[in-house]
């Protein structure tokens, strides 16, 4: 089965979701940028009034990269648009199922993957490089579990992507870029278990998942569950 999707965002699931998928299932889904050249903004730092002419506004679907309108009265910035999935739900037969995911277009390139998913961790959020982003799950011939439930939108490029913030917890930073950190602390009575800092990496994808906030409570009782 292969799936090609191409609007700016939606969602898709594993076949009969949230019912059991099907045994030596092989699914592929390819997600494009609608518009890989989506202009995302204008620079108007060399223009006298605040606000880009009006009839700059024309040329919003020109193609190139840098358009200089008006002796240079405007100037609009085309970023190329990458893809951000993030999962709703996620259960694959640990080691026997797998979904892989990778950038572009090429789907099974190895040089391409970005993560194969197994089992029922994933990441928050996995972004692509390019304007494509290729799925495919494949199952063996026994034992399956519910499948999973993605959503995707286009993101600006050279974006991890809003990780989000944990539940109870506090975020600081607010830069999902490459190079971008983000820190985060849990409210009074909840204790931080992961990572307290990530940062967006160049392959667009984030040092760790965020943190959990846990009541500390929760966290003492699951302490002495451990010590008996
Ligand atoms: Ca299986």
């Amino acid at each position: 089965m292969l799936s090609i999707l191409t609007r700016p965002s939606g969602t898709f699931s594993s076949p009969n979701f949230p019912i059991q998928y099907e045994s030596n299932a092989q699914c592929v889904w390819i997600i494009t940028a609608s518009n890989p050249n989506k202009v995302s903004h204008y620079d108007v730092s060399s223009v006298t009034s605040a606000r880009a002419p009006p009839s700059c506004l024309r040329f919003l679907s020109c193609p190139a990269f840098f358009l200089l309108v008006a002796a240079k009265l405007c100037v609009f910035v085309f970023e190329l648009q990458v893809i951000q999935i993030n999962f709703e739900e996620f259960d694959l037969e640990i080691a026997y199922d797998t979904l892989t995911i990778g950038d572009g277009g090429e789907v099974g390139d190895p040089t391409t993957i970005l993560q194969v998913l197994s089992g029922s961790f994933v990441p928050d959020l996995i972004v692509s490089m390019t304007h494509q982003m290729w799925l495919h799950l494949q199952t063996d011939e026994s034992v399956g579990s519910i499948g999973f439930k993605i959503n995707y939108k286009e993101i600006d490029k050279e974006s991890c992507g809003d990780p989000g913030t944990p539940l109870y917890g506090i975020r600081e930073g607010d830069s999902f870029s490459n190079g971008g950190i983000l820190r985060f602390e849990c409210q009074f009575g909840f204790e931080l278990i992961g990572e307290k800092t990530i940062s967006c990496q160049d392959n667009n994808q984030w040092s760790a998942n965020i943190p959990i906030c846990i009541c500390e409570c929760t966290a003492r009782h699951s302490e002495i569950i451990k010590l008996a």
